[in-house]
């Protein structure tokens, strides 16, 4: 059997990979053509541990190829990403491009999977979009009806810096247009999935990723709120949180700087712009966790009034710990502020990648430095992302500093 993965992303190419190591011919598709080359050279064009070496086996024993035009297969996996527009409305447009590209080369009994984080009814749209350019061909209309091809929505769920083991060990969530839709779409997963594969139909497969991003956000935005209501009134939110989860049935998040990512700072809209008079809770929460990162840029402005040429040390700028990713990050946000408005020098720290990201190059009061000499040389030092390796800085180099921590690192 051969299955073509659409999208070489995150998502497309360690399922790829896995698929290939698991001896099936798996055809890579994807618009970019230096990607379909480093990969076809038994590389990896993104940083995702283990992932190298799953690729470059796959590779190497001719399971995977990459290229830029679709093919024919026994089964197709979409893997685009799905943004949002202004006002935050989805953005389909990926998608639509892939349901129009795929539509000629579909044969009577393939299966068509979605992966990608979706709104309510963008699978559908998928399958519309398809069956326009091929009248040849019927699809599933609805539930238990027979076609010519099969359609479901399979949301990836692993988390980044651990994918390769989530995408074996997670369960998953099944959701066919049809019943025969959903029994073939198992039997895929079924190949390398240690997990569960739970059944179900395509929209209430759609919202439950949905809801499974929004479900954090709304929690992380809790203990968000709490941090500020907590410097109101002078306590230690840590401490506070830490206290309350002793409680069986308490279980606080973490607060921070804000939230990043591309996936729990977008699917929630997903969900507002479907139903936006109900959705209050979730956009709410989205608002609060959204101002975050202006609050920490005013409450490092207030600190840095006491000096008259602050030195401001800023550790990390990952969007969480332990990884290099920067995209949507609100440590990245916070900084680029502070070069802005001109805030004092700035000590910037990012252990994880190599220099500054160019938004914050060009200007002569920020810096690249080594966590030891930002944190000794400043009068304000400033925590946005609990690294690892900044646990082990040592904590005296702190004396007469002025200390804002966000992630509650050494508090
Ligand atoms: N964060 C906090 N406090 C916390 C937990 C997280 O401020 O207590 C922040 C992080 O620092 C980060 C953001 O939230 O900025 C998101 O980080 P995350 O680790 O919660 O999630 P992601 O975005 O890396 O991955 C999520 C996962 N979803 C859930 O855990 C419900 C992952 O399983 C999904 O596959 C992924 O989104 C996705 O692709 O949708």
């Amino acid at each position: 059997k051969t299955v073509s993965v659409v999208g070489l992303g995150y998502i497309g190419l360690p399922t790829a990979a896995v698929l290939a190591s698991r001896g099936l011919k798996v055809i890579g598709v994807d618009v970019n053509r230096d990607t379909v080359e480093t990969i076809n050279a038994g590389r990896v064009p993104i940083v995702e541990p283990d992932l190298d070496v799953v690729v470059q086996g796959a590779v190497a024993t001719g399971h995977l190829h990459a290229t830029t035009t679709p093919e024919p297969a026994d089964a197709f996996l979409v893997a685009v990403p799905t943004p949002f527009k202004e006002g935050h409305e989805p953005d389909l447009r990926y998608i639509e491009q892939v349901a129009k590209a795929l539509a000629p080369v579909l044969q009577k009994g393939n299966l068509v999977i979605l992966e990608s984080t979706s709104p309510v009814g963008a699978t559908e749209q998928m399958a519309e979009w398809m069956a326009a350019a091929r009248p040849d061909l019927s699809f599933p209309q609805h539930e238990g009806n027979e076609s010519d091809i099969h359609i479901a929505h399979c949301p990836e769920r692993v988390l980044p810096g651990q994918v390769i083991r989530e995408l074996v060990e997670n369960d998953r969530i099944i959701g066919g247009m049809s019943e025969r839709s959903t029994e073939l779409a198992t039997a895929l997963y079924a190949l390398f999935v240690k997990g569960e594969c739970l059944r179900t139909d395509a929209r209430t497969a759609e919202l439950c990723k949905l809801v499974e991003n929004s479900f954090r956000d709304v929690n992380i935005a809790f203990a968000n709120e709490l941090s500020v209501i907590c410097e109101r009134l002078s306590i230690d939110v840590w401490q506070l949180i830490s206290l309350a989860n002793r409680h069986p049935r308490v279980n606080i998040l973490q607060p921070g700087p804000g939230v990043g990512g591309h996936c729990i700072a977008v699917d929630p809209w997903f969900i507002v712009h479907s139903a936006p008079e109900e959705a209050q809770l979730i956009r709410t929460a989205r608002e609060v966790n959204d101002a975050k990162p202006l609050y920490v840029v005013r409450r490092i402005a207030r600190a840095a009034e006491r000096f008259k040429r602050p030195r401001i040390a800023c550790l990390g700028l990952a969007f969480k710990p332990d990884i290099d990713d920067l995209r949507e990050s609100p440590a990245l946000e916070i900084v680029e502020h502070l070069a802005e408005t001109k805030a004092g020098e700035l000590y910037v720290v990012e252990p994880h990648v190599e220099e500054l990201p160019h938004s914050l190059q060009g200007y002569e009061d920020v810096h690249f430095m080594t966590a030891e000499k930002a944190i000794g040389s400043a009068d304000i030092v400033v925590v946005l992302v609990n690294h690892k390796v900044f646990q082990k800085v040592d904590t005296s180099l702190l004396k007469g500093k002025e200390l804002i921590d966000t992630r509650g690192m050494w508090q």
